[in-house]
């Protein structure tokens, strides 16, 4: 009798997939502390699940994940995920909301304008040519930083750099207000916020709008010396054009954390350009031990039939 009473538990618990390639275990291991009663699988080999939590899973998941209640995406970019054709229309999809990640792109962001707030890069030449040639003085209100994106991650980047006490302006598709931060939106206003920018950082998600939003002609808005830090999606700046607004020293140093092929080919320009610093993709790491609460709790309001945010508006594209 006991036996059978647990197969039947078994078979009714909530059942929820994990599908990652990295920290596979790390995720089971939290989704099962925060949610005891659910069945938790790992790897695309699992039953019909109820819920999924995905980066980058097989192209054929929902072939055999059909009875999704909803998808959450690993990471807060969902770019990916929606460009997989056999994606259900229908299917709500979860994006992660800050989960730690903002805390990363605040220390990543002051880290990018306080190198050039200083002039490190001058320094570190006149070191290399054995100059002693101290700079004026400039004030923090005197440099000023664009950051293109007001979401969760980009809303806190610019608030952090605010606080600091540089002048920074904000870009988003709605009209927002952040205190501290001079804002804009929409595209008529964009030339205008980069012409100002000692510094613009880029915190879009990547859509049909934002792809090669950053080409030739809004590079060419950006006063001589400028610095680029893309920490978004590679795809949203023109690779080509970039590399020009380097040579040319419009752009006098870019931080790029993504690009459109990763991990970046080799041979890539980028890799050796003496005035290119990348990483990894790793600006914001999501770490599981706190997302892993944010997906506990919206499965629990999603089984009580309540809304949840974070759901990708799939007309938007985020
Ligand atoms: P959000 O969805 O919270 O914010 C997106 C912001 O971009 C919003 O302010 C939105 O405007 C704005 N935006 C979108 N489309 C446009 C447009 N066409 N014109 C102007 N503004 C636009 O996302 P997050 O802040 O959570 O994340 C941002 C991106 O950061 C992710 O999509 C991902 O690509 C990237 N990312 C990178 C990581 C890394 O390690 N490098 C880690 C995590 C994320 P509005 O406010 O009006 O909606
Ligand atoms: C994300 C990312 O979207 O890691 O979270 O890029």
């Amino acid at each position: 009798m006991a036996v059978v009473f647990i197969r039947l538990a078994l078979q009714f618990a909530m059942k929820i997939l994990v599908c990652t390639a990295k920290e596979q275990e790390g995720w089971r291991a939290a989704l099962a502390d925060q949610l005891p009663e659910a069945n938790i699988y790992v790897g695309h080999d699992a039953p019909s699940c109820d819920y999924a939590v995905v980066w980058k899973p097989p192209d054929n998941i929902f072939d055999s994940q059909r009875s999704l209640k909803a998808l959450f995406s690993l990471g807060a970019g969902v770019n990916r995920l929606l460009a997989y054709p056999s994606l259900p229309q229908d299917l709500p999809l979860v994006r992660m909301e800050d989960c730690g990640m903002a805390a990363q792109m605040v220390e990543y962001a002051l880290y990018v304008a306080l190198r050039h707030y200083r002039r490190m890069p001058f320094y570190e030449q006149a070191q290399l040519n054995g100059h002693w040639s101290p700079q004026p003085l400039r004030l923090r209100s005197e440099f000023h930083i664009s950051v293109l994106g007001l979401g969760v991650l980009g809303g806190s980047v610019a608030r952090a750099l605010a606080d600091f006490g540089f002048t920074v302006s904000g870009w988003s598709r709605s009209p927002k207000s952040l205190p501290g931060v001079r804002c804009g939106h929409g595209i008529s206003e964009l030339e205008a916020i980069l012409s100002g920018s000692h510094a613009v950082f880029l915190l879009l998600p990547l859509t049909s709008e934002t792809a090669g939003l950053i080409n030739r002609r809004r590079l060419e808005q950006l006063p001589i010396g400028s610095v680029v830090a893309n920490l978004s999606r590679g795809e949203v700046v023109d690779d080509g054009a970039l590399l020009s607004a380097l040579d040319g020293w419009r752009v006098a140093e870019a931080h790029l954390d993504v690009f459109e092929h990763e991990p970046l080919a080799p041979g890539h320009p980028y890799w050796t350009h003496p005035r290119v610093s990348l990483t990894p993709h790793i600006a914001a790491l999501t770490p599981y031990q706190v997302a892993a609460g944010q997906v506990a709790e919206k499965i629990r309001r999603l089984q009580a039939g309540d809304k949840v945010s974070g759901v990708v508006d799939r007309a938007r594209g985020y």
